[in-house]
């Protein structure tokens, strides 16, 4: 067996022991276009975020290239990404939204 395999089936075997990813991250990227003022208001409007809090997330995405909005389970985070992104899209934003499995 190639390490490959050996990798594959110790992952298939983990999802058999404690099931499917329930919770999910979404998360901000960095890009050069995006105004800052945009960014605070999305974490604000679909974070449930305060301007304060709001300000320190999108300072750290704008300093060290992504940042953390929330863990959700599967369907939220999924619903929140299409809604930043159609948000961001709508006002000619290149804004980068992305979810990924909370390990
Ligand atoms: N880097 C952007 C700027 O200088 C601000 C920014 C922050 C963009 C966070 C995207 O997710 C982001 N205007």
């Amino acid at each position: 067996m190639t390490q490959q395999h050996q990798i594959e089936r110790e992952l298939v075997e983990k999802e058999i022991r404690t099931g499917p990813p329930s919770m999910f991250r979404v998360v901000l990227l960095n890009d050069d276009f995006t105004p800052m003022e945009f960014v605070v208001a999305v974490l604000q409007t679909f974070f449930t975020m305060d301007r304060e809090q709001a300000t320190v997330v999108m300072l750290k995405v704008h300093t060290e290239g992504r940042g953390i909005c929330g863990v959700f389970p599967k369907d939220i985070a999924a619903t929140k990404v299409a809604q930043v992104t159609e948000h961001a899209r709508q006002h000619q934003h290149p804004l980068q939204c992305i979810m990924e499995v909370n390990e």
